[in-house]
């Protein structure tokens, strides 16, 4: 079969209901839920879940559990663990959201450990929306967060393996992949949140596709590319090879899908398909994710490949932490 028909077969049943994940709100706690990308997400939901379960706010229930994953020392591609750049630098964006369009955003952050906390630093006390590079550390560092060398020996060690090929090549759902972090080459903590009051956030953190160009900067901290907000309508995320959720305003594009009626795993999939249409050749090879809730709490997912899972947490009996598996454009896990 080409791989043409094998993506139009594989799109037509993932349109299909059974394989569309649809996930009605029925929290135990007045509505509140929180959502993140891949298997960490389940620690970075507990941490947000302490917030949200005593009636806290969901912005600073995303912030508590991006800081979580950015505190992970077992996590190669998120904050004080991440890989660094083909240069041996660690770099870090995130970017922070409520449903108010209020945000903010750090990219090619050094040496800060938690660059979320910073993005919010800079939405509620400064007039920008973004801040890059030195000028986000020195904002960093006047805020009163400590400059500390982040890059572990493991990372540091990984690189100069890395160096013995010096090929960028990311591969397909690397971020399941344990460490020793040869091949782990991209990963992201998305996270949406809805509280008891039916306010919406989002938080996106990642040290980025590991051995990229110094200087190179994702989706994740761009509003609108790897995280977009509304109350009106509802919030999502993004995880995977970030140009293509750039190309694509791929966060906005679900929330205004979502606008028009479409449920979030629908949305996701109509986005998902316009990166396949943009770029067919290209999506045969690298990972694009997204994750998406709505104003009444559905959860929706969508990836190009198989393999993308989701955590989420609403505080209801039985298994609080739950890992759902995403429906794809691609059925064959490509690693
Ligand atoms: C980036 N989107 O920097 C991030 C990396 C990622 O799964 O999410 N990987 O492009």
């Amino acid at each position: 079969m080409t791989d043409r028909r094998r993506f139009l077969q594989a799109s037509l049943l993932a349109a299909g209901a059974a394989a569309v994940p649809r996930l009605r709100a029925a929290s135990a706690s007045n509505g509140a839920r929180v959502v993140s990308t891949w298997d960490f997400g389940v620690g970075a939901n507990r941490a947000a879940w302490k917030v949200l379960g005593s009636g806290g706010s969901a912005l600073d229930a995303v912030e508590a559990g991006a800081r979580w994953a950015e505190s992970d020392l077992c996590n190669p591609t998120v904050g004080r663990c991440g890989n660094p750049d083909r240069d041996g630098v660690l770099t870090l964006d995130a970017s922070i959201m409520d449903g108010d369009g209020r945000c903010g955003a750090v990219a090619a952050l050094e040496d800060i450990a938690h660059p979320v906390s910073v993005a919010r630093a800079v939405m509620e006390k400064t007039p920008h929306v973004m801040l890059v590079g030195a000028g986000a550390q020195q904002f960093a560092v006047a805020q009163g967060f400590e400059k500390t060398p982040l890059l572990t020996d493991q990372a540091r060690q990984a690189w100069r393996e890395w160096l013995k090929t010096s090929r960028y090549a990311p591969q397909i759902n690397a971020e399941r992949q344990a460490r020793p972090g040869d091949k782990t080459n991209h990963d992201t903590l998305g996270i949406l949140a809805i509280d008891a009051n039916g306010r919406l956030a989002g938080a996106c953190t990642t040290s980025g596709m590991a051995w990229k160009l110094h200087g190179r900067v994702g989706d994740s901290p761009i509003v609108g590319a790897g995280l977009y907000v509304d109350n009106e309508v509802g919030a999502a995320t993004a995880s995977g090879v970030g140009e293509e959720m750039v190309r694509n305003a791929a966060s906005f594009l679900v929330v205004e899908l979502m606008r028009q009626g479409r449920s979030p795993a629908d949305a996701c999939r109509e986005a998902i398909d316009r990166v396949v249409r943009k770029r067919p050749e290209a999506s045969k090879t690298l990972q694009v994710c997204f994750l998406a809730m709505n104003k009444a709490g559905e959860v929706g997912a969508f990836a190009l490949h198989r393999g993308f899972v989701y955590a989420m947490q609403d505080g209801s009996p039985g298994p609080h932490d739950r890992l759902h598996d995403s429906a794809s454009v691609y059925q064959t896990e490509q690693t």
